[in-house]
């Protein structure tokens, strides 16, 4: 197990802890064009925590929201925060007042902390809140000239931390899950270390060395995760863009010698096709894929031009990170792997019996930072007899590994047959033609429902009848044709959380 002080406070551990093992001048963040010490993020932080707590009366538990894209200014924020004690609420840029009024209501958050680019969104909501007592503009760029900025460089760069119990709430990760009515998830200052102590040092084995690029946002705990809480716990360097596209991490990757990525299987295969171009990836050790399953031609082609292991691995926001994945010297195309250290799992029946191996079932999951949503009824539904359970469909083999058959409500059923959405999706993107494609159950009066593949066809390939029969050919010639999709429909892009998850239940609704 992992053992803590009772007393802990994330925000010293992710970086005073670091200037007091040596690495004060080690690279923690590179944004902006500039690179931050590890010392100078320790000053950078306790000026801003100063002025939260001197300034703006933030009291341990009191909520505040962070609304900004990757940058160094919002780690530097978000890590103040924790070490004044507050429950962050870190949210997606993109995010409107509407969105946001939700979010700040049941999180309760008294006090916003917003890039001034991103300020309308965010008075607007303010304007409707009754929780909402403050807003206060930061500088995401390196300028440094907005009003957080500007107190922060009038106070003294030392601040003594608030000695938060490690069982205290320090983040609330929000959900929307296919609903849209958002769920808070709440992580503890301990949560924060196991991610790291678990997953980041057992399977990545992070040193400070590392160099982490990647493109999932800071506000969903994928991204806080991997580009910031596992290299600020080794004393590596994060990367942070705010636009993570993948020409913009291959820039990174090239520029900074990157060692580790995350990023979604999307990207990679975009990467892929910038490396026939000339891209120059040899710098990363390894590449983490989560958000979606990694389809197996994405796997091989990565591992034959690169050389380096791709690791698949399933998350959730109410588990906070990974907790099942491949590992460096253990890793296999079209499988998930075994839990991370502190993580046991198996799969289920409807009534909670575990099913044989080779069968499927629901995927339950139990570990030090199971779900615990704020005050939110579907917490019956989420955790059974104290098993996390995360509506995905899963198949145990003979050696225990886990193997990802669907979404439980991916699952095409068509005269009959019990069709899994993700199998017809590899199988269509092993076609060279196919860049991205999300296929679901379209109603049809004979067979329940129809197989529907939505396809955004690679630059230069036709759309049409012709191209429709090839690729249904295709999908047969790979998995059982029964499994074919018999509508094919042709777009330029595929719906997406900002988070980067295809939203297939938009294109189940369109259906209806
Ligand atoms: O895919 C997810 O939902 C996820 C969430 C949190 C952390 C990691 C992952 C992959």
């Amino acid at each position: 197990g992992f053992d803590y002080p009772e007393r802990l406070n994330a925000g010293v551990e992710l970086c005073d802890r670091l200037v007091e093992r040596g690495l004060g001048d080690h690279t923690a963040l590179i944004g902006n064009g500039r690179r931050r010490s590890y010392k100078e993020l320790m000053d950078w932080t306790n000026r801003i925590a100063r002025v939260l707590v001197e300034d703006y009366g933030v009291k341990p538990g009191n909520r505040v929201l962070i609304r900004s894209a990757n940058n160094p200014a919002m780690v530097a924020c978000w890590l103040a925060a924790t070490k004044a004690g507050a429950v962050v609420v870190n949210t997606m840029p993109m995010l409107r007042a509407g969105e946001l009024c939700k979010i700040v209501d049941k999180a309760e958050v008294s006090l916003a902390l917003c890039d001034t680019r991103l300020m309308d969104e965010m008075v607007a909501c303010a304007k409707r809140s009754p929780h909402l007592a403050k807003v206060v503009g930061f500088d995401g760029t390196a300028n440094h000239d907005a009003e957080l900025d500007r107190a922060a460089l009038d106070k003294p760069v030392t601040f003594h931390a608030v000695e938060t119990g490690r069982d205290d709430v320090a983040l609330l990760g929000f959900t929307s899950g296919s609903t849209g009515v958002p769920k808070a998830t709440m992580h503890f200052h301990r949560d924060l270390l196991i991610i790291a102590d678990g997953y980041a040092k057992e399977v990545l084995g992070v040193t400070p060395d590392d160099v982490f690029v990647g493109s999932p946002p800071l506000a969903f705990t994928f991204g806080l995760g991997g580009l910031a809480v596992f290299p600020l716990r080794f004393g590596a360097a994060a990367t942070l863009l705010e636009t993570a596209s993948p020409p913009n991490m291959i820039e990174i990757i090239e520029r900074y010698k990157a060692t580790i990525c995350f990023t979604a299987p999307t990207a990679y295969r975009h990467m892929l096709r910038a490396m026939e171009e000339g891209a120059d990836l040899s710098s990363l050790r390894c590449a983490v894929s989560a958000g979606e399953t990694l389809p197996a031609p994405v796997y091989h082609e990565w591992m034959e031009k690169t050389g380096k292991p791709m690791l698949d691995g399933i998350g959730a926001t109410e588990l906070l990170h990974i907790f099942i994945t491949n590992r460096l010297d253990d890793s296999h195309p079209g499988c998930t792997g075994r839990p991370v250290t502190g993580y046991v799992a198996k799969v289920v029946d409807d009534e909670m019996n575990e099913v044989p191996r080779g069968t499927v079932g629901q995927l339950a999951v139990k570990g030090p930072t199971g779900c615990r949503y704020l005050a939110d009824d579907r917490q019956r539904d989420y955790v059974r007899d104290g098993w996390n359970l995360t509506g995905d469909a899963f198949v145990q083999d003979e050696a225990g590994r886990f193997h990802f058959a669907a979404r439980s409500d991916d699952i095409i059923l068509s005269a009959g047959y019990n069709i899994a959405a993700p199998e017809v999706e590899a199988a269509l993107l092993s076609h060279e033609a196919v860049v991205e494609c999300a296929v679901v159950g379209h109603p049809d009066p004979d067979r329940g429902q129809i197989v529907q593949a939505h396809v955004v066809l690679a630059e230069g390939a036709e759309r049409g009848a012709a191209m429709t029969k090839l690729l249904q050919d295709h999908v047969k010639a790979q998995i059982a044709p029964y499994k074919y999709p018999r509508s094919v429909i042709f777009c330029d892009t595929l719906p997406k959380t900002e988070s980067g998850k295809i939203q297939r239940f938009r294109l189940r609704e369109e259906a209806k």
